[in-house]
């Protein structure tokens, strides 16, 4: 069953009245539904258009769009026509973008209208020979040219090693990496999480998540697509409008951030959580005070997961029976997933000892796009994944992450890594060194905080940092607060102590 393309398996799953609703639009206004013959009739058409343009196979195709019925749709014929999709986060900017572009080597482009400008420019001069728009009413030249293609396709063979997705995700020291998944590694990810999860006929899943990044993309919309689930689809997150359709959904999906917004709307009552069968949590670390509140206000107790880029889902707690949901822990290893915490030596450790997290599986990536390097790197000699994550098990096999080895914030579930900020700090006129951190935040879990020495004679000025950062790379990205200070505090070996500058300003935005 996990061999072959992963469209075909998702398309198998549609129902057969393919004139239900598959997907609704949410985001007010008159909303739009999408049959499943829609779907499709318009991914057919989408890999009629990218057959057309006569690309090798395998070719990388980079999108960053606003999030639309229609972008999914481009992702799914992507894989129909045995492509490679490449999603690329809507808050990067050019610089940002001219690295993916540099290093995937797509050989199509689809951005939004506004960003056509500086996008075809930089694409153009990397040789990349298709540029397309498309926007969130659908408008856009990718549209208009795929209106003249036949509604017609059959799925390009691909084998489940086969390249479906890369995504990008930034490294520790240096540059983003490209994390190779295959249609496998998908498919057999979506078809455990079916079955683990409980999936069932009538299931209605909110989807209220960005479709660039593995949580939206893959296992919100693998998970509905699969059981051939209808969505309520929401092109951004907006808590009020998300509790009022609560009553119509059966599963929801969101990172901790979107958890604690909801708790703030007086719309989120245990009467409006009744119809909902599953709320689902992962991306970042989810507050046991998170956990216990939603309980205490819904009557649903959240059931948590664990995963990321490279391994797509490893561990989650059960859904049933719900007390069986233990918070502050990730659960149990998915079925076929295997999971270990080994110490720095890499000597395995008891339950209860607190170690590195590795992982082996189906789910497990097929290395970094063009960094062998890298990709060997980060597998241990008898090649199981180091996660960078760490944590330990407890006697009844539940996971708990307790922390990472790898120096990286998560802020409101998108990743920040303190080194590319700190690199783009330093090139500023008049900084001489920063420290970025990462402090606990009441809204986005954890946020960047920028700790900035100046050159001898140079005067830097908070605001004026910020908005020099602005417009050079991801806003999440943008340190939340800035202290100028005229040292870092150093250990005895000259390692900035971070820690101590958590320490300090880790009261700056939880009171
Ligand atoms: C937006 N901002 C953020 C931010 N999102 N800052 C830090 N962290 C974030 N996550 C910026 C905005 O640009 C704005 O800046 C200011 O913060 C306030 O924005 P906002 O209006 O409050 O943000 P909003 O647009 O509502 O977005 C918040 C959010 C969004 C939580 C809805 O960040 C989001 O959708 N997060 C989900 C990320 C996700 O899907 N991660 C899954 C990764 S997959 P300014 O300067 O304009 O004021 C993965 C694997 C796995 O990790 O296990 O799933
Ligand atoms: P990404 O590279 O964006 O896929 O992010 C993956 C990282 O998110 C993991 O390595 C973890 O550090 C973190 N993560 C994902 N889910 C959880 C969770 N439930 N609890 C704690 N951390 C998580």
């Amino acid at each position: 069953m996990t061999k072959g393309n992963l469209f075909a398996a998702l398309r198998a799953a549609f129902p057969a009245d393919l004139d239900q609703v598959a997907i609704e639009t949410a985001d007010g206004g008159a909303p739009l539904y999408y049959t499943w013959r829609d779907l499709e009739r318009g991914t057919a058409m989408l890999a009629n258009l990218l057959a057309s343009l006569k690309l090798p196979p395998m070719s990388r195709i980079a999108v960053q769009v606003e999030k639309s019925v229609e972008a999914l749709m481009l992702y799914l014929a992507v894989l129909r026509a045995g492509h490679v999709y490449l999603p690329l986060n809507t808050a990067y900017q050019a610089a940002e973008i001219e690295y993916f572009i540099g290093n995937a080597e797509p050989a199509v482009v689809v951005c939004s209208p506004r960003s056509f400008g500086w996008m075809s420019k930089l694409a153009f001069k990397r040789r990349v020979r298709h540029v397309f728009t498309l926007d969130e009413q659908r408008g856009g030249t990718l549209l208009e040219r795929a209106a003249q293609q036949g509604d017609q396709h059959q799925p390009v063979r691909r084998g489940s090693d086969d390249l479906a997705a890369i995504l990008y995700t930034s490294g520790t020291t240096g540059r983003s990496k490209g994390a190779m998944l295959s249609h496998g590694n998908l498919l057999s990810n979506a078809l455990v999480l079916k079955d683990y999860w409980g999936w069932k006929p009538g299931d209605v899943l909110i989807h209220a998540l960005p479709i660039f990044h593995v949580h939206g993309l893959f296992v919100a919309s693998h998970g509905a697509l699969l059981n051939g689930s209808r969505m309520i689809w929401f092109s951004r997150f907006d808590p009020r409008t998300v509790a009022a359709r609560l009553p119509e959904a059966t599963v929801f999906m969101g990172v901790p951030t979107l958890y604690v917004r909801l708790l703030g709307e007086p719309a989120l009552t245990r009467e409006a959580c009744a119809p909902m069968r599953l709320f689902i949590s992962g991306s970042a670390p989810l507050l046991l005070e998170t956990f216990t509140d939603w309980q205490a206000r819904t009557g649903h107790t959240i059931l948590e997961r664990y995963g990321m880029s490279e391994t797509v889902m490893l561990t989650s707690n059960p859904e049933t029976p719900a007390s069986a949901r233990r918070g502050g822990t990730v659960g149990l290893p998915l079925p076929g997933v295997s999971v270990r915490v080994r110490d720095d030596k890499g000597l395995p450790l008891a339950n209860g000892e607190i170690g590195g997290v590795e992982v082996k599986g189906p789910n497990v990536f097929k290395g970094y796009w063009r960094m062998p390097e890298k990709t060997a790197d980060e597998f241990t000699t008898d090649l199981w994944f180091k996660t960078g994550d760490v944590g330990r098990f407890d006697a009844d096999g539940y996971l708990t992450i307790v922390g990472r080895s790898k120096d990286l914030i998560i802020s409101g579930g998108y990743n920040v890594y303190p080194a590319e900020v700190e690199g783009y700090l330093n090139d500023i006129p008049g900084v001489d060194e920063s420290a970025v951190i990462g402090v606990p935040h009441a809204d986005f879990g954890e946020a960047v905080v920028a700790v900035i020495v100046p050159k001898p004679g140079a005067s830097l000025d908070e605001r004026e940092l910020v908005a020099g950062l602005k417009g050079r790379i991801a806003n999440f990205k943008v340190p939340k607060a800035v202290f100028i200070v005229p040292g870092l505090p150093r250990n005895a070996m000259g390692k900035v102590q971070k820690n101590l500058l958590r320490e300090q300003h880790k009261g700056l935005f939880t009171a």
